[in-house]
């Protein structure tokens, strides 16, 4: 079912010319659910099916008394100008009926979906952590010690994963069906949810809080890597990414370095200078002459950045020393000379 549903999307997606991102998914087990991919979906179908089928039960049962009564007191002559004698009466069985028959179908929904509800709350001590940022329009994942490597989110199978959640912008919700887990992305704070996939393959990630223009392009994936298979999937991105050199090397670095939080590339100032167009200008400095920038500047701005302020910003930059190698250096220093 769910397979049909992401191929419908796909290809309306392709009515509008627009690539379907989706992964194709294995057909569902479930009536209208994705597969289900992870520890903590056991109850939550449960939990599902079983209001599902409730539902779908009193409505029949409602429905079928409604039209057999509408049939069965109607009117029977329009000139009987009759009032019905009141006959309604306390009547404890009915009442008890009515009463206790929904306590049976309320109480295990509610057991059932509190202790749900605290499982997927508590993510396991263990838990790897990753973390997801919400970005208009894209998913960010990063990882302990590597940055933004693609677009998708790489877990390994049968291992605990915790995501830290947050937003550079408006609120987003991080929704992986297949899951079944969903948690808002909040500006200025944190959030996090958890899971455990129990199979390998490609499973769908939406953003499901309406955050603009581009909210349904908001699409994502997450990669289930077999056994050993995320190892060397780190592995080799990280290798990439030490095989990085010059201007490439420093686009890395200004997002995993988080240089771009206080350096934007496009003139906005931010809690730091632009990046843009500052080589070979005259910066003037707060207590000092002015300095050209060039790579000596460059250089001292990242291991002593106390050495010299620019004017107009406060001494709010910590030292990278120790933290950034010459090769890291070199990298940096050609990709602010790129940012014409
Ligand atoms: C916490 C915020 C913050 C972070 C993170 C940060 N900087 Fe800065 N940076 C500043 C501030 C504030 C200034 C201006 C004051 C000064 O000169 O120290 C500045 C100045 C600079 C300058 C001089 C710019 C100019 O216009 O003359 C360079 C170059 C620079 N930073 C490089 C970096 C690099 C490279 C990184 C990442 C590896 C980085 N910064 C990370 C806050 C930051
Ligand atoms: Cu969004």
């Amino acid at each position: 079912m769910s397979a049909s549903i992401t191929n419908s999307v796909a290809s309306f997606s392709g009515l509008f010319g627009l690539e379907p991102k989706l992964p194709k998914l294995a057909p569902s087990p479930y009536f209208w659910m994705p597969p289900s991919a992870s520890v903590t979906t056991e109850n939550t179908d449960a939990l599902y099916n079983f209001m599902l089928w409730m539902s779908l039960f009193f409505s029949v049962a409602i429905f079928w008394a409604m039209v057999r009564f509408c049939v069965k007191y109607r009117a029977k002559s329009r000139a009987a100008n009759e009032i019905a004698a009141k006959t309604s009466q306390h009547n404890t069985m009915l009442e008890l009926t009515w009463s206790v028959i929904p306590l049976f179908v309320v109480v295990p929904l509610f057991v059932g979906g509190f202790k749900g509800f605290v499982n997927l709350r508590t993510p396991p001590k263990a838990a790897m952590e990753i973390r997801a940022t919400g970005q208009k329009w894209k998913w960010l994942f990063t990882y302990d010690g590597l940055g933004t490597p693609d677009d998708a989110l790489h877990v390994p199978v049968n291992t605990a994963v915790r995501m830290i959640i947050n937003s550079v912008d408006v609120i987003h919700s991080l929704y992986i069906p297949s899951f079944r887990t969903k948690m808002d992305a909040v500006p200025g704070r944190y959030t996090d949810l958890w899971f455990k996939a129990t199979q390998t393959g490609e499973f769908p990630i939406f953003c499901a809080e309406y955050c603009g223009t581009s909210h349904s392009d908001m699409l994502s994936r997450v990669v289930v890597h077999p056994p050993g298979g995320y190892e060397k999937w780190l592995a080799a991105t990280i290798a990439q990414a030490d095989s990085l050199t010059g201007k490439d090397r420093g686009a890395m670095l200004y997002e995993k370095q988080g240089c771009s939080t206080c350096h934007s590339i496009d003139g906005t100032p931010k809690v730091g200078p632009s990046w843009k167009a500052i080589y070979g200008k005259m910066e003037s400095m707060t207590g000092g002459p002015a300095m050209k920038v060039d790579e000596n500047y460059l250089r001292e701005s990242m291991l002593d950045p106390q050495a010299h302020i620019v004017m107009g910003y406060a001494p709010a930059m910590p030292t990278f020393e120790g933290k950034l190698s010459d090769k890291d250096i070199d990298g940096l220093i050609d990709f602010i000379k790129s940012l014409k």
